[in-house]
């Protein structure tokens, strides 16, 4: 009984198939849907200038948009990216003839090639000296802070514009760094070795004046960069001290 109804339904089957063989009905050309690709060549970083090679298969118009707003229906563009920033690029394949049209979006990464370090603001510092005492007991530490290289040699300070007798409720406290300090990315692609922020107390006993470390923090641009895309703004902590730095991209 199965096998009889096997056969039943391979016999319907092949008479389907038949059926199909004979149609004479003329068959529309099959014309081939559009695909939009596309790549670019040119050094990424800002001012770039990129070529955009067109992939796209079985399409005849173009359109792009290049993310900030511009755009153009060449088929391979040339364009100049002044400003650092992720680019959305979407490039609109379509056809003519039928006025299908297939959308590819790629993301461009442009980056800067210039930093300027500019502030530098301090949210936190330990209560206590080293030798567990507080800073200026009677009346608060006379916070300044220094940029330094990683040996210790200063790019910038701001003593003189120190502020008197800090609690912690006084912080943040935050100054410009004048000129701020520029940084080239390097030819080999690193922004190129690593500062330190200090924070110190000024101590003036009218004959001799010292400096105290409160706190300091290392850090390098390269890893910033990647870590947190180019931010204007870094925190950096080290023990309970706590400062942020603020930086220029271009
Ligand atoms: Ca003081
Ligand atoms: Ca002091």
């Amino acid at each position: 009984m199965l096998n009889r109804t096997v056969w039943i339904v391979l016999g319907l089957i092949a008479a389907l198939a038949m059926a199909g063989c004979t149609s004479d009905e003329p068959v529309a050309p099959v014309i081939p849907s559009p695909r939009a690709d596309f790549r670019w060549s040119g050094a990424d970083i800002a001012p770039a200038m990129i070529q955009f090679r067109n992939l796209s298969q079985n399409a005849d118009r173009f359109y792009w948009q290049f993310g900030d707003g511009r755009s153009s229906d060449l088929k391979e563009p040339v364009v100049r990216f002044d400003l650092y920033g992720d680019y959305q690029v979407e490039l609109n394949a379509s056809q003519s003839e039928t006025g299908r049209a297939s959308i590819l979006t790629k993301t461009l990464r442009i980056e800067p090639s210039q930093a300027s370090l500019d502030s530098i603001i301090v949210l936190r510092f330990p209560t206590q000296s080293p030798i567990s005492t507080d800073w200026d007991a009677a009346d608060g530490p006379d916070l300044f802070v220094t940029l330094t290289n990683p040996d210790g040699s200063l790019i910038a300070t701001t003593e003189g514009a120190q502020y008197y007798n800090l609690t912690p409720p006084n912080l943040p406290v935050g100054w410009a760094i004048a000129p701020p300090r520029g940084v080239t990315l390097g030819s080999n692609g690193s922004w190129g070795g690593f500062f330190k922020v200090e924070a110190w107390d000024l101590d003036e006993d009218g004959i001799v004046v010292q400096r105290e470390l409160m706190g300091a923090a290392l850090f390098d641009l390269d890893s910033l960069a990647v870590s947190s895309g180019f931010s204007e703004s870094y925190t950096l902590q080290s023990g309970a001290f706590w400062v942020r730095i603020g930086l220029k991209w271009q």
